[in-house]
């Protein structure tokens, strides 16, 4: 692993916390991700299941978490299967867990090679009632993909059709909301690495050169701090470029007077970072570009201090969808007729603006958690309104990662220059 160890406490209480969820007599299992293919015998980087990851720290493929809190053996109420390794192994392979190192990772004292799994689940499936299993309930998920999870589970329950399946994922969404102090930490870690790599953008760009230069001054400061890489495709967006939602080609040459946009995070010990900001490609904004970015920066800023306890996801997408109309109207870009005669489903605004302001961010960029919820101390979100005038070459998007706090927010990100006078500075005195 690239990260320093993490402190056992948090795997332990948050099993703790998902046992209190389950039925009584019920066992959950969790299965880690497949090592996912490419062609021939290549595969892509492997990154671990988050859910088992949460609950148990272990960070390496074809393992297996169980839980079981009434286990009439005490030794089987937390129990990691994993794949077994031996000096051989290790040779070719390099190194796996060991049981003894899988027990300073997790917390979990009771660690068995895979090939015990049919027989231990034996005994434990002849004492429980309930059965909980992971399901990809991300509201935005669409892979066809079948999982190691789904194989697991179309094995299990055919080995097992009696027994009372239930979801875990519900339990999850509302439990990894809630970031306790040492993932706090962990987030803060990643926004210190991506920060590091938008204060070099800031010193080192320069018209005429291509986005993907750009893209490597990312790779180039993540990579030597300890990450494993960007967390999601980066987009590096010159002028219209920018106004096109998901540009990832990246290969467009920066022109003079270009805005760039840059949304780009990376992962440290699988907490992500994701970040947004549009920086002028010769260092001075022009006026048009200038007052096009401080209206985003006022709602962004608005909205911000919108993100607090007691406030709901819904409700906050409807006020910010009100700042950015009067934003609208104030740049000309919408006029008062449209916003009367808009349709409630889509309003006005949503010509310039056309995505959500937040998610949840955490063990994955769009985190799992409650959209129905009021907001609580300790969820983190993003927060990423933007105006996006393709007629103008414009497109502008700020984002920060923010924690929800008691008296106030954590800004994760506010390393990283926002303010118009800050990154005229910054990139005129590299
Ligand atoms: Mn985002």
């Amino acid at each position: 692993m690239r990260y320093s160890k993490i402190d056992t406490s948090l795997f332990v209480e948050n099993r703790k916390r998902f046992v209190k969820e389950l039925k009584p007599n019920a066992l959950a299992i969790f299965n880690s991700n497949d090592i996912m293919p490419t062609n021939a015998d290549g595969t892509m980087k492997f990154l671990q299941n988050k859910n088992l990851f949460y609950l148990s720290g272990v960070d390496q493929e074809e393992s297996i978490l169980v839980l079981f809190p009434d286990a009439f053996n005490a030794a089987h109420r937390e129990v990691l299967f994993l794949k077994e390794t031996n000096a051989h192994i290790a040779r070719w392979e390099g190194e796996k867990l060991s049981k003894e190192q899988a027990f300073e990772v997790s917390g979990i004292k009771t660690v068995f090679w895979l090939s015990e799994f049919d027989r231990i689940m034996k005994d434990l499936m002849s004492q429980a009632h309930h059965v909980y299993l992971q399901t990809n309930e991300h509201l935005r998920n669409s892979s066809e993909v079948e999982t190691r999870e789904d194989r697991f589970r179309k094995k299990f329950t055919a080995a097992y059709p009696l027994h009372k399946y239930e979801r875990s994922e519900p339990i999850m969404h509302a439990l990894r909301a809630v970031k306790s102090p040492i993932e706090v930490d962990l987030l803060q870690k990643a926004s210190d690495i991506n920060t590091r790599a938008f204060n070099r953008i800031l010193k080192v760009m320069q018209p005429g050169m291509n986005e993907y230069e750009l893209e490597a001054e990312f790779i180039h400061e993540y990579t030597r701090h300890g990450s494993t890489g960007f967390s999601y495709e980066p987009i590096i967006a010159g002028g219209v470029n920018a106004t096109v939602l998901h540009y990832i080609e990246n290969n467009k040459e920066v022109k003079d007077g270009d805005l760039v946009l840059f949304d780009c995070g990376c992962w440290y010990a699988n907490y992500a970072s994701d970040v947004t900001r549009a920086y002028p490609a010769n260092g001075r904004f022009t006026q048009r570009q200038k007052e096009v970015y401080n209206a985003v920066l006022r709602v962004q800023k608005a909205s911000l201090e919108m993100l607090r306890p007691g406030n709901q996801l819904h409700a906050y997408h409807k006020e910010v969808g009100k700042l950015m109309t009067d934003e609208l109207l104030g740049l000309g870009l919408i006029d008062k007729t449209d916003v009367k005669n808009e349709d409630p489903d889509w309003p006005a605004y949503k010509k310039y603006f056309m995505h959500g302001t937040s998610h949840y961010i955490g063990l994955d960029v769009h985190d799992v958690g409650l959209w129905t919820a009021d907001m609580e101390v300790g969820n983190a979100f993003t927060c990423e309104p933007g105006i996006y005038i393709p007629e103008e070459g414009i497109g502008i998007r700020i984002e920060d990662d923010i924690v929800i706090g008691e008296k106030e927010n954590l800004n994760l990100t506010s390393g990283i220059p926002k303010e118009v006078e800050e990154i005229e500075e910054a990139m005129h005195n590299p």
